[in-house]
């Protein structure tokens, strides 16, 4: 038989380690008295959260997965699903300003040399910049092979044209990560090289800041590239790669949007329960109703398995193992549990949650685009089913 410390050593554990669970009360406390209270006007303006930025890159809430060898902190992708989720219970929209910055910075950690590493991600790391991750086009988002961008060589150079649209951070980026057709013939998998492209590239035009319907603190925007000369020295890989280091990118970057999608869920579930105790109709708290309480109910079994597997989809990163599947089911499964959560919180809080007085008309909004971004409700069905249907 085995023994009670090997089985308790061996298969599932839930504890995180002494070291996470510092990382979660460094970014909550973080969240909760800085982010928290600015949440509301950043919302309401717009504004771009420099100054949490700041401080987030001073804490090390920024850029978590640069490694160690380039001046960052090189946490397992585990490790991030537990601060992001923490600062986007706060707001979503600073998590995405923030969390754009690690999407950004994916490919060139995935495929750059270490040359380029130490240019690109090694200032990421000494001051508070941002990056961008252009891959959509006004013209192609869940189709990433039809967008419509060229690199074309020229010497020791390439020359881009094209149009990106929805590029988050794209009004502040110090460089944009861009993916761009090589070779109009090939197929996808060798059609499309990444490059790395410095933001005052002559030529690079960013757009106007997009109003959109949640995350406002976040920026997004389309960007034009008319010969943008870009060195052969910033490109990702070899010519031909960038569809694969792109996809690989997602597989990484779909938990952490999942753990943004459960911390939203969660803040949705506190408001509610907290709302529910105090609010009194007909003579006794409105969470006495059994209708309200299995409100409150089916919300916690939301966060509860949202939460797990988007961990798994985030340690099986930390595994070294292929994690497409795990990653689209995590980000599909959180994204929806997020929009039932914060649909359900304004529920409970009746006319009051209709009013941006109250916190819960905001997570409702935020909460949508987590169905969009980083592959739509749709695409990651398409993935989960193309990952079963093919599986040997
Ligand atoms: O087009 C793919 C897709 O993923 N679409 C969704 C696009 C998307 O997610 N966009 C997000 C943009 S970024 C964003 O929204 C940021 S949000 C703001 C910041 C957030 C921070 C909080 C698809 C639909 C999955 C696939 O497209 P297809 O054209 O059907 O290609 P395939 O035939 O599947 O594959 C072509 C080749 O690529 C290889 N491949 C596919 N997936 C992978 C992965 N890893 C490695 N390689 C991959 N995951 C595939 O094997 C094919 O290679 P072959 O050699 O040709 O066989
Ligand atoms: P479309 O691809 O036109 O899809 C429209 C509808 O058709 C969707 O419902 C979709 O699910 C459905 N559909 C399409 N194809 C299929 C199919 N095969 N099967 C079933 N249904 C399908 N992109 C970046 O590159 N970088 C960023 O930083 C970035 N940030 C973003 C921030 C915001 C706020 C937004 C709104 C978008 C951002 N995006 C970014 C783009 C985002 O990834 C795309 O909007 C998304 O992938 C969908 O693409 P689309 O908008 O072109 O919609």
């Amino acid at each position: 038989a085995l023994s009670s410390t090997r089985s308790a050593m061996s298969g599932y554990g839930f504890d995180l380690t002494e070291e996470q669970a510092e990382f979660q009360q460094l970014a909550r406390k973080f969240a909760r008295e800085e982010v928290l209270p600015q949440a509301p006007e950043l919302d309401r303006t717009g504004e771009y959260p420099w100054e949490l930025i700041k401080q987030a890159h001073g804490l090390g809430l920024l850029n978590l997965h640069i490694p160690e060898a380039y001046g960052g902190m090189g946490l397992h992708s585990l490790d991030g699903a537990i601060i992001t989720e923490e600062i986007s219970w706060a707001c979503s929209g600073v998590q995405t300003a923030m969390e754009a910055n690690g999407l950004a910075e994916m490919p060139v950690i995935l495929a750059a040399n270490d040359e380029q590493k130490k240019k690109y991600l090694g200032r990421m790391t000494e001051e508070p910049l941002v990056a961008s991750y252009g891959v959509t086009e006004p013209i192609a988002g869940s189709d990433v092979a039809g967008i419509k961008t060229t690199a074309v060589k020229k010497g020791d150079d390439y020359v881009l044209n094209g149009n990106k649209m929805w590029i988050t951070n794209a009004g502040h980026a110090n460089w944009f990560f861009v993916l761009a057709k090589t070779d109009p013939n090939a197929k996808a998998s060798k059609a499309f090289t990444g490059f790395i492209v410095d933001g005052d590239s002559a030529g690079l035009t960013r757009g106007r800041k997009e109003i959109n319907m949640g995350q406002r603190a976040s920026d997004t925007r389309g960007v034009t590239f008319e010969d943008v000369v870009v060195p052969a020295a910033n490109r990702l890989g070899a010519e031909g790669d960038g569809f694969k280091i792109a996809m690989g990118a997602f597989d990484r970057t779909r938990p952490p949007v999942a753990a943004g999608a459960v911390g939203l869920a969660q803040r949705a579930l506190d408001e509610a329960t907290a709302y529910a105790k105090d609010r009194k109709a007909f003579g006794r708290p409105i969470a006495d109703n059994q209708a309200v309480a299995f409100m409150l109910a089916d919300m916690a079994i939301g966060v509860e398995t949202a939460r797990l597997i988007t961990r798994r989809a985030a340690w099986e990163v930390d595994q070294g193992r292929r994690n497409t599947y795990y990653a689209s089911i995590a980000k599909a499964f959180a994204a929806d549990v997020a929009n039932k959560n914060a649909t359900d919180a304004v529920q409970v809080f009746g006319g009051n949650g209709y009013n941006s007085d109250y916190p819960v008309e905001k997570l409702m909004r935020d909460a949508k685009i987590y169905q969009i971004y980083e592959g739509t409700a749709q695409i990651q069905r398409v993935i989960i089913s193309r990952e079963l249907l093919t599986r040997e």
